[in-house]
């Protein structure tokens, strides 16, 4: 797969509507403003653009308040791209706004068509295989039909768990290039990255963990100073993006886009 674990033509993102304020939450930290998530997201694109990808933006879709959190609803592989089956039952409705624009881009669509459930946020791929978090939103069935899917197409599949609590896999882990990934200690002590070079977030960080490699930036959640600082050290570009409105929707970097090369 050579770098296409992190380096993409295009991505999709959806702009928050307002209706995002009634979006999921594990914890009532306020209510997510709106006009500072459009200024945060509008960074967010703009950042993504200027590595010369080319990003769909897609409008928001009031009927559904976690729809800005377009990660959740497909898998976008080289060979196609997979519609999820979101565990959350008020975003399922998301996914079938979502194909039409995948359909513009690629000829392969293949769809989890259940019973289980398995969400975007919970999968972290690799240059040599594609992990899956079990999760409150990812459940056997899910990852079994996904499985199918990727083996078919030459992937591996390797199933981890998700943290106790924790939302998503990828909430507490990112890659950063081909075998590198940031992580939070919780998540590391799991033994899931054994074989992977792996760089944690600082003491207290944890929610600097869900960053995103796309193309030569890694962009990571604004007010994380100990972990910009230790991956700007270790040489990666580093866009820190505001994110405060999103984390109180428990969202970040990686759920606000599909990114891909097709
Ligand atoms: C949810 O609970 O589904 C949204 N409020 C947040 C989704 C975050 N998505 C992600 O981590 N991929």
């Amino acid at each position: 797969m050579a770098n296409s674990s992190f380096e993409f033509t295009r991505a999709i993102t959806r702009r928050p509507g307002r209706s995002v304020t009634a979006g999921l939450r594990a914890e009532d930290t306020g209510t997510p403003d709106l006009a500072l998530m459009l200024a945060h997201h509008a960074d967010y694109v703009a950042t993504l653009k200027e590595t010369g990808a080319e990003v769909t933006e897609l409008d928001p879709l009031e009927d559904f308040p976690d729809a800005v959190f377009i990660e959740d609803t497909a898998l976008c592989l080289p060979e196609g791209a997979i519609l999820m089956r979101p565990g959350a039952p008020s975003r399922i409705g998301e996914v079938a706004h979502v194909a039409p624009a995948l359909r513009r881009f690629y000829g392969n669509i293949r769809e989890i068509t259940g019973p289980g459930h398995i969400e975007g946020g919970d999968i972290l791929t690799t240059a040599r295989e594609v992990l899956v978090g079990r999760s409150a939103r990812t459940d056997a069935a899910g990852v079994a039909e996904l499985k199918a899917i990727l083996d078919s197409w030459g992937h591996a599949l390797r199933e981890v768990e998700t943290p106790p609590g924790v939302l998503h896999f990828k909430t507490d882990c990112s890659l950063l290039d081909g075998d590198t990934v940031l992580s939070t200690r919780r998540l590391d002590a799991s033994g899931c990255f054994r074989g992977y070079r792996v760089i944690h977030t600082a003491e207290g960080e944890e929610a600097a963990a869900n960053a995103i490699r796309f193309n030569q930036f890694v962009l990571m959640p604004a007010g994380f100073p100990g972990t910009a600082e230790t991956l700007r050290k270790a040489g990666y570009e580093v866009r820190e993006i505001g994110n405060s409105e999103c984390a109180r929707l428990d969202g970040g970097m990686s759920c606000l886009s599909l990114r891909f090369s097709a």
